[in-house]
């Protein structure tokens, strides 16, 4: 009984995504998916990309969190159109579904976009499941977390096409070792990109912003 529950809420999960993604093409949008444990640096990562892309692509943000607007407040400054989503008003889920999203974009002037990214719930396990239309998971995984994560929390992994190191700049005082991680990404999704950044010192920031613009290029 509980397994058919759990495939008819994925299965009106992958509807609604299909209609987002038709959608996302459709305006030649690109969507990005960020998901990762909570504190890896998604809002880091979408500050530093938001200053880069200032002036050139026009972005928007879908904020995902149980609670507050604390994300959606640090990002405010780049004058990108944000919707905030808080699960809490779903029942606090720990991940964003197609459906919340769909209510997101409708607040969106889609004809006027690039790129929107979606910044997902702080959970290395059940955004993963979510299918959101989008055209990029992206998963991060900080140097203050283990190389062994990719390997404990699999599904993340696998299904995001590109996964962020962050929080480089922290290699020199931490017993990381980015590429121990990286090949533990590799593992689990031998076609994995896997990129270093910092999001404090700007370093990777260049391959991720032309990765982004890549794939772009191929939604036009
Ligand atoms: N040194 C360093 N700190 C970073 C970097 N990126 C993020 N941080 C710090 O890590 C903390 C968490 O970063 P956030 O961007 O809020 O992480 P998040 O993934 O958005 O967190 P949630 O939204 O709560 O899931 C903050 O104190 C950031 O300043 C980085 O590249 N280097
Ligand atoms: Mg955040």
């Amino acid at each position: 009984m509980e397994i058919k529950i759990v495939k008819k809420i994925l299965e009106k999960n992958d509807a609604a995504a299909g209609e987002l993604r038709v959608l996302f093409a459709q305006n030649k949008i690109l969507s990005v998916n960020l998901m990762s444990s909570p504190g890896s640096g998604k809002t880091a990562l979408l500050d530093r990309t938001l200053e880069m892309l200032a002036g050139d692509l026009r972005c928007a943000v879908i904020e995902g969190d149980i609670a507050t607007t604390l994300d959606a407040e640090r990002l405010a400054r780049h004058n990108a159109p944000l919707v905030q989503v808080n699960t809490d008003t779903f029942g606090g889920d720990c991940h964003l579904e197609a459906n919340m999203i769909a209510g997101a974009v409708e607040q969106l002037d889609l004809d006027a976009l690039d790129i929107v990214f979606i910044e997902n719930v702080g959970n290395l396990v059940c955004p993963a499941e979510f299918d959101l239309g989008e055209d990029m998971k992206v998963s991060l995984l900080s140097a203050t977390e283990g190389e062994d994560k990719p390997l404990k929390y699999p599904l993340m992994f696998r299904v995001c096409g590109t996964a962020i190191i962050t929080k480089c700049d922290l290699l020199g005082v931490l017993d990381f070792d980015a590429a121990e991680a990286a090949d533990n990404v590799r593992k689990v999704n031998p076609d994995a990109r896997i990129l270093q950044t910092s999001a404090k010192t700007g370093q990777g920031m260049h391959e991720w912003i032309a990765l982004l613009k890549e794939r772009l290029g191929e939604k036009q």
